[in-house]
């Protein structure tokens, strides 16, 4: 049930100063980051990390979005990380993120909004979608040694 799921704080969240306070909600949930860096991609490299949508009408925009500046990828783990991660996330488009959640919370554009201006959806994370997918994106964005595994001084009444 322990898993790991990858969480990239997207150029907008850097770019607004949003990268404690996106982090310290997954730690203050009890998961622990066991991969960190700031990185700046290319365009080889999105089309590797978004490959399930080279192909659609929005990827220019999302492209294009994604290389606009640096990203801090993060890797989590915990029990049940990837459902739990995406809860805290919030929905893909910031308008129908709950409150409570990122996007829900710092967030508020429409897919109507960005494709009027031809933009790609600014909402601040991506989050693996299904364990498969997380399995994937860690692999993809760390290498083995730049993953850590280490003890938590809350681990036994978080777990
Ligand atoms: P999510 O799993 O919530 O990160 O969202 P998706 O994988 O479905 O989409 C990846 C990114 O593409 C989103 F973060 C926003 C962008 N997108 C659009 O800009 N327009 C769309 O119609 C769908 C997705």
């Amino acid at each position: 049930m322990i898993e790991q799921t990858l969480v990239l704080i997207k150029p907008d969240g850097v770019a607004r100063g949003l990268v404690g306070e996106i982090t310290k909600r997954f730690e203050q949930r009890g998961l622990k980051i066991v991969g960190l860096k700031l990185t700046q991609i290319n365009a080889d490299f999105s089309k590797k990390h978004y490959a399930s949508h080279v192909d659609k009408d929005f990827y220019k925009g999302l492209e294009k979005y994604i290389l606009s500046g640096p990203i801090v990828a993060i890797a989590i783990e915990g029990l049940h990380a990837v459902e739990t991660v995406r809860k805290i996330v919030g929905g893909t488009a910031p308008k129908d993120a709950f409150v409570g959640t990122i996007r829900g919370d710092f967030a508020h554009v429409s897919f109507e909004h960005a494709d009027k201006e031809k933009k790609s959806v600014a909402n601040l994370i991506h989050a693996s979608g299904t364990l498969e997918e997380a399995k994937e994106e860690v692999a993809l964005w760390f290498s083995i040694d730049e993953l850590h595994s280490y003890k938590r001084t809350d681990d036994d009444h978080v777990l």
